[in-house]
């Protein structure tokens, strides 16, 4: 691993990973790692910023690393683990809070639309992007492949990291998000104008395509996503036409057709038609996902083995990162 760059990315256990995570995130993360360093990790801490059941929530973090393991991540080349079990990522974000002015944290898109969606707002939601960045921080991370709805937290994650080098001298690597070309921000199949996830996915039925939903649950979804009065099959950035744009998105993600292929393909055919290919191209793609996911939920021991493993390697790897910012706040270590 040495001379490789360094990759940190995190998902949430907050729900079913959908196809926007999987286009956005994950699909890279599996094909980028012979490449790179990796460490994946799912974030159960940034998880209860919102409450989440307990027994639920239980069962959404081994749901979440087995469908990591599932998708493609390799536990012999990438770490896997589940934040929680590395305390370092709560201790630095202790010490990278007293860097981070209050105004940065509240002038987060994120952080404003979830926080209207709460009766009462924990501090924790507002902390979140520090945590984030303490996650990366942590393992002098070079890159973070995201989606585009995470690009604002890494700018944040630069912000804190320069404000904190330049008070206590050169602790960390200023790393860089990386966002796919192809399906940054998969929109929600029932509203196009909203960007697909898991939260929305868990109250409105139509809105995104879960990674182990069976073939008949795609098609229920698939057939009723908003599309226009249109007839035009065509890739644009008109609003009106963001239903017919998405899907052709999500088709070009998984096929790795160019746009010119897509719309020649798709001439003459009705809005039926793609609805019906886009459903048959995601159920292809999640099928061996699904039999792999099965199959590795056979035996949660050796998941959870997995997981133990690899935090164990993760809290070696973040040791000396957290003895230095430390060493160079002034603690006695
Ligand atoms: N719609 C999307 N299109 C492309 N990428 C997406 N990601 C999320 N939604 C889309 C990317 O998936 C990774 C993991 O997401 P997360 O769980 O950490 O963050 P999230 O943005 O909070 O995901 P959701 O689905 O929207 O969950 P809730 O509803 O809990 O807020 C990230 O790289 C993210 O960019």
């Amino acid at each position: 691993m040495g001379s490789k760059k360094i990759v940190f990315s995190g998902i949430q256990p907050t729900g079913d990973f959908h196809i926007g995570n999987y286009i956005g995130a994950v699909k890279r993360w599996v094909a980028e790692q012979d490449l790179y360093d990796n460490i994946f990790c799912v974030v159960d801490l940034h998880a209860i910023t919102i409450y989440q059941d307990p027994k639920i929530l239980r069962g959404k973090i081994r749901q979440a690393a087995g469908v990591l393991l599932a998708c493609g991540i390799d536990p012999q080349k990438s770490l896997l683990f589940v934040q929680s079990h590395v305390p370092a990522h709560a201790e630095l974000t202790w010490i990278l809070n007293c860097v981070t002015p209050m105004g940065w944290l509240e002038r987060m898109t994120q952080y404003k639309d979830k926080s209207a969606k709460q009766e009462s707002v924990s501090t924790g939601l507002l902390d979140y992007p520090v945590l984030m960045a303490a996650d990366i921080l942590l393992y002098q991370t070079h890159y973070v492949p995201v989606g585009e709805d995470q690009k604002q937290h890494i700018e944040l994650t630069r912000d804190v990291a320069q404000r904190f080098n330049s008070l206590y001298g050169e602790t960390f690597t200023l790393p860089e998000g990386t966002i796919p070309k192809i399906g940054a921000r998969i929109m929600g199949l029932d509203d196009p104008s909203v960007k697909m996830s898991k939260s929305i996915a868990s109250d409105q039925k139509h809105h995104a395509v879960g990674l182990l939903d069976s073939p008949d649950q795609v098609w229920a979804v698939l057939k009723r996503a908003t599309t226009d009065s249109g007839k035009e099959i065509v890739f644009s950035d008109e609003t009106g036409k963001a239903g017919v744009n998405n899907l052709l998105t999500i088709y070009q993600a998984l096929t790795g057709q160019s746009q010119t292929e897509i719309e020649n393909h798709f001439q003459g055919k009705l809005y039926g038609a793609l609805k019906r290919e886009v459903a048959d191209v995601i159920i292809e793609t999640l099928k061996p996902i699904q039999e792999r996911y099965n199959a590795l939920m056979q035996d949660k021991g050796a998941l959870d083995a997995i997981l133990h493993r690899a935090a164990e390697q993760a809290a070696s790897r973040a040791a000396p990162t957290l003895q230095k910012a430390k060493e160079k706040v002034g603690f006695v270590v």
